[in-house]
């Protein structure tokens, strides 16, 4: 069943996703990284396609070497195909670039291979146009008692660490930062369209975010586990995954960046001569 946010409705009193009459609609990109993920990846823009009908959906073909790209667009998405294999973080990174060239006002990220749930996208929509204006919103599994997702031990375990580091560095609650299931403003869509950590880049996106004063928030969500394919997160990975994204935010911690408040002088001039 198609579902519709009280943001989506509220903005379809003056037409289609309407601001107002003067301005234009509301556009909105699902963006779904997908690397080999023939088995469902069809299913999964379809299930986009119907309940998440406001969005457009684009696939970025991670340098797949079956058949993605080819169910992708017969299901009805918009395929970009990367000429060889970058990795998550640049597939995504390749969704930010296209949502920003293409104008659009709010990106989802949905990944490939059916964990997410499109339904629940309203959700995301809800609270982005919501008060406090946020940025970013990434739904979480962690939230809810009632619901125990349903990941091995291992796995949770380094979840809970990177989600009590960053709670710390934050000073709010963070509680899955490594989940895939995001809803990007304009404001961040610019930012990760120039600069967007490359290997496994969930947990240092919302260091990111935090380093240029943008606002993040979480809802709780349900998410599947994985049935087809094959995870980026394999046993002998997982060693690699926590030193690196450990270091990741260590050295993002220690990064100076250039932050600019609206009203402030540019940071960088050129000069003649
Ligand atoms: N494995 C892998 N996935 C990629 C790559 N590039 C893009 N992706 C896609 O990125 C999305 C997330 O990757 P996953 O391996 O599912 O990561 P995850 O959801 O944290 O791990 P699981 O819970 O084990 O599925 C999927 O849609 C992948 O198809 C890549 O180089 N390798
Ligand atoms: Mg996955």
């Amino acid at each position: 069943m198609a579902t519709q946010s009280r943001f989506q409705r509220n903005y379809s009193r003056a037409g289609p996703f309407a601001r107002d009459m003067k301005e234009r609609p509301v556009r909105l990109l699902a963006v779904v990284p997908a690397y080999n993920e023939v088995a469902a990846i069809g299913r999964v823009v379809s299930s986009l396609r119907e309940q998440a009908p406001s969005f457009d959906v684009l696939v970025v073909d991670d340098g797949s070497t079956d058949d993605t790209a080819a169910h992708a667009t017969a299901a009805g998405a918009s395929v970009v195909k990367l000429p060889f294999n970058l990795g998550i973080g640049g597939a995504v990174q390749a969704g930010f670039v296209y949502a920003r060239e293409h104008d659009y006002d709010y990106m989802a990220q949905v990944d490939g291979d059916g964990q997410h749930d499109p339904g629940e996208l309203a959700k995301l929509l809800e609270r982005i146009s919501g008060e406090p204006a946020v940025d970013m919103v990434c739904g979480s599994r962690f939230i809810t008692e009632d619901y125990v997702y349903p990941a091995p031990i291992s796995r949770r375990t380094g979840i809970h660490l990177f989600a009590f580091a960053l709670t710390r560095i934050l000073g709010q609650r963070i509680s899955d930062p490594t989940s895939g299931f995001r809803l990007y403003s304009r404001r961040a869509i610019a930012l990760f369209a120039r600069d967007y950590p490359h290997d496994y880049p969930e947990v240092e996106a919302i260091l990111m975010v935090h380093a240029h004063r943008l606002r993040i928030t979480e809802v709780p969500v349900r998410m599947h586990v994985r049935e087809t394919g094959r995870s980026s997160i394999t046993k002998p990975r997982s060693f690699y995954y926590m030193v690196k994204v450990s270091l990741a935010l260590l050295a993002g911690l220690m990064r100076r960046r250039v932050v600019v408040d609206s009203g402030e002088p540019a940071p960088v001039s050129s000069q003649h001569g």
